[in-house]
C-alpha cells in the first residue's frame, strides 16, 4: 500500500517496477519484486520476502552514501517494498569495482588467482545487454555511443565524473562494511541523469549488486553469489539466500551511526568568538559534534586545566582546537597536559601574522600540537584524525575530495570552450 498516486509504469525489469508519480514528475516509484534471477535471467524463483528486504538494504545503503555527500537518486522510502527516487534516464552501463580479483575478471584473465588484490581497486565497465551477456566496454566505446539522456551527452568528462564517483562509492561502502568485519569483494553501481541534467548514483544497490565476504572468507559468503552458484534450486536452498539477504539489511542498520566523534575549540577570549564558529561550521558539515569553550592559560590556568580534566575524564575520542590570539600559550599548555591530539588555529590579525604564528610554532621540547593558519584547515586536520576509527569522518573527507575533482572538471569543461 501507497500514499503515492502512481501513474504509468516507466519500465519493468526481473526485479522490480518503475512507475510514475501522477503529479510529481521530477520524482518516480520503484516497487521491487519477491523475484530473485541470475545469469541475465536465465535463472529465475519467487523469493517470498525479498522485496522487502531487498528495499531495506537498498534504503539503508543508500542513505550512507547520501549521509556521506554523494549525489545519489534515493529520495525516500515509500512502503515496505518500495521507495521514491529521482527520476532519471539511465545510463545502460554497469560500473563494477573490484578489490579482490574473483567472479568473471578470473575468467578474462586467466592466469590471475582468485584473491588478487588491486591497490588501487580495479574498474570496469559493461554495457547492459542481457542477450549478450553485458559485453564489457572500454572508455572510448563508451564515449563513442554518444549516450544522450535528459539532455546530457555522456562525453569524457561525464566518463570520468562516474569513473570517480564510483570508486568514492565502493571505498565509503567498504569502510563501512569494515566495521562489522565484513569484506566488500566487488560491486556494481548504475548511474542515471535526473530531469535537471545531474548525474547521480541510481538503481537499487543491495544484496544483488555486490559481493560481501564476512571476515573476507569467501565460504561465508552473503550474497547473491550463493545463488548464482546453485545448479539445481531447492526451498532449503532458497531460504538460505533469504536469511543471508536479511542478515545483510539487518547489520546495515549499524552502518549509519549518528555523528559521535567529539571536537572541541577553546578559546583564549570571548572576542575569538567569530572565529571559532567558523571552524564550528566547517567540523559539523564534516560529521563532528562540536563544542566551543573559554578559557586562558594565561589568564586561567588552573581553570584550562579543569576544563581539559573533564574531557580526559570521559573516555571519549576527543580532538582539542585551541584558538588563542597574540601569544599562544592555550595550545602549548593543553598540549603539554594531555595526550589528546592538540591543534592551534590562532585567529591572526594580517598585521601580525608572523609575530602570532611563532608563538605557535616555537614551542618547547616535549610539545607535539600542530598549527594551521585557517578555519577549513583546523576542521579538516580533526576530522583526518578522527577518520581514523569514524567510517563515516573518513567518507566526508574522501567525498569531499570527489567533489573537489568535480566541480574542477565542470569549470574546466565551462571555460575551455569559450572564445575571446
Ligand atoms: C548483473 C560484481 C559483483 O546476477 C547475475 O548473474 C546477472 C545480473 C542479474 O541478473 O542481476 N547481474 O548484471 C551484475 N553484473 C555484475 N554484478 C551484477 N550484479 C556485480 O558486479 O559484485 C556482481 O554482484 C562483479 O561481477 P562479475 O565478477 O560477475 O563480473
Ligand atoms: P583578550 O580579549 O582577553 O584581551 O584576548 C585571546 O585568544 C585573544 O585572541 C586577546 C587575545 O589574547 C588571546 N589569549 C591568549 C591566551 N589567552 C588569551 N593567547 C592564552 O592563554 O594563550
Amino acid at each position: 500500500m501507497t500514499d503515492y498516486n502512481l501513474g504509468n509504469v516507466i519500465i519493468e525489469g526481473k526485479t522490480k517496477k518503475v512507475y510514475e508519480i501522477v503529479n510529481d514528475s521530477k520524482l518516480c516509484f520503484i516497487q521491487s519484486k519477491d523475484r530473485i534471477t541470475a545469469g541475465d535471467g536465465v535463472k529465475s524463483h519467487e523469493l517470498e520476502g525479498k522485496a522487502a528486504i531487498s528495499t531495506a538494504t537498498t534504503a539503508k545503503v543508500f542513505q550512507l552514501l547520501n549521509q556521506a555527500g554523494i549525489d545519489t537518486a534515493f529520495v525516500k522510502v515509500a512502503s515496505e517494498t518500495a521507495f521514491v527516487a529521482r527520476k532519471c534516464e539511465m545510463i545502460p552501463i554497469e560500473w563494477v569495482t573490484r578489490r579482490l580479483a574473483t567472479g568473471s575478471f578470473l575468467k578474462r584473465h586467466p592466469g590471475v588467482e582468485e584473491g588478487y588484490r588491486f591497490n588501487p581497486p580495479l574498474q570496469e565497465t559493461f554495457y547492459k545487454d542481457d542477450a549478450n551477456h553485458d559485453p564489457q566496454w572500454s572508455e572510448e566505446q563508451i564515449i563513442s555511443a554518444k549516450f544522450k539522456l535528459n539532455g546530457v551527452t555522456i562525453g569524457k568528462d561525464e566518463v570520468d565524473i562516474m569513473q570517480r564517483t564510483t570508486l568514492a562509492v565502493f571505498e565509503v561502502l567498504e569502510r563501512a562494511w569494515a566495521t562489522r568485519d565484513c569484506a566488500l569483494i566487488d560491486m556494481k553501481i548504475e548511474f542515471g541523469v535526473d530531469v535537471n541534467g545531474q548525474i547521480v548514483v541510481a538503481d537499487v544497490i543491495d544484496s544483488d549488486s555486490w559481493r560481501l565476504w564476512p571476515s573476507g572468507d569467501k565460504r561465508l559468503m552473503k550474497d547473491k553469489q550463493v545463488y548464482r552458484n546453485l545448479t539445481s534450486v531447492t526451498q532449503a536452498d532458497l531460504d538460505t539466500v533469504k536469511r543471508n539477504f536479511k542478515w545483510v539489511a539487518d547489520q546495515l542498520e549499524y552502518l549509519v551511526p549518528p555523528a559521535s566523534s567529539l571536537v572541541v575549540v577553546l578559546m583564549g577570549s570571548p572576542s575569538d568568538e567569530e572565529h571559532c564558529k567558523k571552524i564550528a561550521k566547517y567540523a559539523t558539515d564534516l560529521g563532528l559534534r562540536v563544542q566551543l569553550r573559554v578559557c586562558s592559560a594565561h589568564k586561567g590556568t588552573q581553570e584550562t586545566l579543569r576544563v581539559l580534566a573533564e574531557y580526559e575524564g570521559t573516555g571519549e575520542k576527543v580532538v582539542l582546537i585551541a584558538v588563542a590570539g597574540r601569544s599562544n600559550g592555550l595550545g602549548p599548555v593543553l598540549s603539554g597536559n594531555t595526550a589528546l591530539p592538540v591543534i592551534n588555529c590562532p585567529p591572526f590579525k594580517p598585521e601580525n601574522v608572523a609575530q602570532d604564528l611563532w608563538s605557535s610554532i616555537n614551542v618547547p621540547s616535549g610539545i607535539g600540537c600542530t598549527t594551521v593558519a585557517y578555519p577549513e584547515s583546523a576542521a579538516l586536520a580533526a576530522a583526518q584524525i578522527h577518520a581514523l576509527h569514524d567510517h563515516l569522518v573518513w567518507s566526508r573527507l574522501r567525498v569531499k575530495q570527489l567533489k573537489n575533482f568535480i566541480s574542477l572538471k565542470q569549470a574546466d569543461k565551462k571555460l575551455r570552450n569559450l572564445t575571446f
